[in-house]
């Protein structure tokens, strides 16, 4: 394939994830304590769509010009680890404003072929997910791997703190020992929605002619 010489196109993206916490009920006995939702997205300023405006990361742009298709290796004991999945999110599982969720089956799981590139599951615990990206035929790119860790708790609060009540039912935030500032209740920290995700720019060195051909486009 034809590459054009002296030239490099750059494309912005993110990745990462979102997560809100679930409520009991949706817990449902389960030891699952969050809905997350893991994607690559374009980076452009475009709200996306169908998102509680606190949960608006990254663009709606469609980014499928230049990627075919993308995995999610997930940790080990979910179903089906490997996904590379169809429609995880705008119909199913996608996140929406804490207390509307509703209740997902799992989807059947095939091939992330189509945006939006995302995968949205349940958990109660935070592994890293191996995120290839694979990019269109005509390009002759090789895939490029990112590794995100699955950010389920905001810094600094550590979960077990927050998974056993205290006598009182009150979480067990260690007070300061000054006793003015201890009579002063800490304000709750946010434990939900979470995000964490990473931008990066995709950097197509030398394209072949019919990629370029694409990359301006758009
Ligand atoms: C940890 N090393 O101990 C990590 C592992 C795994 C999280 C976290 C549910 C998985 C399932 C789930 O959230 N696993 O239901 O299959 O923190």
């Amino acid at each position: 394939l034809k590459r054009v010489r002296g030239v490099t196109v750059f494309r912005p993206i993110v990745y990462g994830n979102s997560c809100v916490l679930l409520t009991e009920q949706e817990r449902n006995g389960t030891d699952h304590t969050h809905r997350w939702t893991v994607g690559v997205r374009s980076a452009a300023s475009a709200p996306y769509p169908n998102q509680h405006p606190n949960q608006q990361i990254g663009g709606a742009d469609d980014i499928s010009y230049m990627i075919k298709k993308v995995t999610f290796k997930l940790y080990e004991t979910y179903k089906n680890p490997l996904r590379c999945e169809s429609d995880s999110g705008r119909k199913a599982g996608r996140l929406v404003p804490p207390g509307k969720l509703t209740a997902t089956p799992l989807l059947p799981v095939t091939a992330i072929e189509q945006p939006p590139f995302e995968v949205t599951e349940t958990g109660w615990g935070e592994f890293d997910i191996i995120i290839k990206v694979f990019f269109a035929p005509e390009s002759n790119e090789k895939p490029l791997t990112f590794t995100h860790h699955l950010k389920l708790h905001p810094w600094p609060v550590d979960p077990i703190l927050y998974a056993q009540p205290t006598a009182t039912g009150e979480p067990s935030i260690p007070t300061p020992s000054d006793p003015a500032a201890a009579a002063t209740p800490l304000a709750p920290p946010v434990l939900s929605p979470v995000h964490s995700w990473q931008y990066e720019e995709l950097c197509f060195t030398e394209p072949t002619e019919a990629f370029y051909a694409v990359l301006l486009e758009h």
